[in-house]
């Protein structure tokens, strides 16, 4: 849910105007309007060169996960990998868009911990994973741009540590 409805909902709940400081939080998310699109459209546009750029940069820093015994060793073990790595792109878009990190956390946070664990996956080799597709993705942005998007990258990874 975007900051407007959320407090639309929040404010006819009491049958009230939105309040100066509701009104001063949709005043930053529409003044941020631009940047965010032209963020999620760059992350939109390049998610196979982000994803296959950022998973090199993965496994030269993390050989273990690629080796054998490794997680993600073997070919369709490494794509799965990189399956994940992109489902977190776009959850990471859906958060610029809303302005918002929740729907990153609804859909791809809750009880992540203990997925990871029972699928024997690394967690924090994600985490890295997450760090170099914001290495490569905000190396296609603007100064600014890449600030805004930095944030939501980095959400992910604290979220996973
Ligand atoms: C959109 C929300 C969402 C997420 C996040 C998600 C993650 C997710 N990753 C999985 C597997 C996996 N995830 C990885 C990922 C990795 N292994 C490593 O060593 C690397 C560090 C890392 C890549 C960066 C691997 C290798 C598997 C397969 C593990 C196995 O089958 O043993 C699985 C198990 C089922 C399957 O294989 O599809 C899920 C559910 N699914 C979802 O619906």
């Amino acid at each position: 849910m975007s900051i407007v409805t959320k407090s639309i909902v929040n404010a006819d709940a009491e049958a009230r105007y939105l309040s100066p400081g509701e009104l001063d939080r949709i005043k930053a998310f529409v003044t941020s309007g631009a940047s965010r699109l032209r963020i999620a459209q760059t992350l939109t546009e390049s998610r196979e060169r982000i994803v296959k750029e950022a998973g090199d940069k993965l496994f030269q820093q993390r050989p273990d996960v690629v080796s054998p015994g490794g997680n993600a060793y073997g070919e369709e073990m490494t794509a799965t990998c990189l399956r994940d790595m992109d489902y977190y792109l776009r959850l990471i878009t859906y958060g610029v868009v809303a302005g918002d990190v929740t729907p990153i956390e609804e859909i791809g946070l809750v009880g992540v911990r203990e997925m990871y664990k029972s699928l024997g996956t690394p967690i924090e080799a994600v985490a890295l994973s997450v760090t170099k597709m914001k290495e490569v993705a905000t190396s296609l942005m603007s100064a600014d741009d890449a600030a805004e998007a930095g944030t939501y990258f980095d959400y992910v990874v604290g979220a996973m540590q």
